[in-house]
């Protein structure tokens, strides 16, 4: 066979092959078993030192051509293969316009924050301001100046988490009350919301760390009447238009005289029902007129300023008002739970 012919023979081979390619891998085989250099078209120029000098420059460009031919048609096959996928990568990314658009989800404030928020609202609209103070707090403000001294039960390491003798994760936001009232910039009327710890195991109602807000106003001839007045209108715009409220006589360490503060229930309007347990009213805070002592401790003259303090805890405000029965589930972060509220 000349070599003619078996150039012929070669290049036929090759486009026969690649026309046979069924995709880009395909090609690369049919690239190496020809061009490579242990292709077909290789030997051949390897052959060319048997040729007749005179011939060899004619040799040459006919394995030129055959090079030429098969790499011509490699690279239309290449370019077919490319604009197929391209084609079908445009046909499966086609964006159906009419599609319902996806909702982006939602978030949800936490029962605890509505809460909290309806609280402030209430007060913030009769002039209190809400201040708030450090969870790691000394002794000093969580319990001493608040009339709390050593060896009252409140004190135990049974109810209170110590850092140190001096330091303890509060127990009460009062702590933040007794730093305004030291600070002396009179009159006050504050809401201290924020979270307290106490040593305490976790059960329906009761958690280790939980949320309070507590209320302090202090000025001029302020009686008990304005402490009734004041927490009278709060259980009026919390719990509806009806809510009655009474009073009884309590212990508070800061406060004399001390009492609980009850509303009638709102569910039953106070005739009872299971909700209140039939008693048709329901415990809300405590509260009472601050102790001439405390006043003194946070550097404030009881014989010209005196004034009341309440506190409210937050999570048993959001427990009644959207009527869930145990605590825990304020804090397992269900979405599908929380976004009833
Ligand atoms: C309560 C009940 C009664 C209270 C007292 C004070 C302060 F700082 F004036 F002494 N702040 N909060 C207080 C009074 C808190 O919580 C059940």
């Amino acid at each position: 066979m000349s070599i003619k012919e078996n150039l012929e023979r070669i290049q036929s081979e090759a486009l026969a092959q690649i026309g046979a390619s069924e995709h880009v891998e395909s090609l690369n085989d049919v690239r190496v078993s020809f061009l490579g250099k242990k292709g077909a078209l290789t030997a051949v120029l390897k052959g060319m030192k048997d040729v007749a000098p005179e011939d060899r420059p004619k040799v040459g460009q006919m394995v030129n051509d055959a090079r030429a031919a098969i790499e011509k048609a490699m690279e239309e096959k290449r370019q077919a293969f490319l604009s197929a996928l391209k084609a079908e990568k445009i046909k499966n990314e086609t964006i159906d316009v009419t599609l319902p658009a996806k909702k982006p989800a939602q978030g949800h404030r936490h029962p605890n924050t509505i809460a909290l928020e309806e609280v402030e609202r209430i007060f913030i609209g009769m002039g209190y301001e809400v201040v708030e103070g450090p969870e790691v707090e000394y002794d000093l403000y969580n319990f001493e100046k608040l009339n709390i001294p050593e060896g009252h039960p409140a004190k135990d390491e049974q109810d209170t988490f110590y850092i140190n003798k001096n330091i303890v994760l509060r127990t009460q936001t009062s702590s933040v009350q007794a730093r305004i009232m030291e600070k002396g910039e009179l009159p006050i009327r504050i809401i201290s919301p924020g979270r307290v710890f106490r040593s305490d195991e976790v059960d329906a109602t009761h958690s280790p760390s939980f949320h309070q807000i507590e209320g302090l106003l202090i000025d001029k001839n302020i009686t008990f009447a304005d402490l009734k007045g004041t927490l009278a209108e709060f259980a009026k715009q919390l719990f509806g238009e009806e809510t009655k409220v009474k009073f009884r006589p309590h212990h508070f360490p800061f406060t004399e005289p001390s009492a609980e503060m009850d509303v009638s229930c709102f569910k039953c309007g106070g005739k009872g029902c299971r909700f209140c347990k039939g008693s048709g009213w329901i415990e809300i805070l405590g509260c009472g007129m601050v102790h001439p002592h405390v006043l003194e401790m946070c550097g404030i003259d009881p014989e010209v300023y005196n004034g009341f303090a309440f506190g409210v805890g937050l999570e048993r405000i959001a427990l009644l008002k959207y009527e869930i029965d145990d605590m825990r589930l304020l804090y397992e972060n269900d979405i599908r739970f929380l976004k009833q509220f």
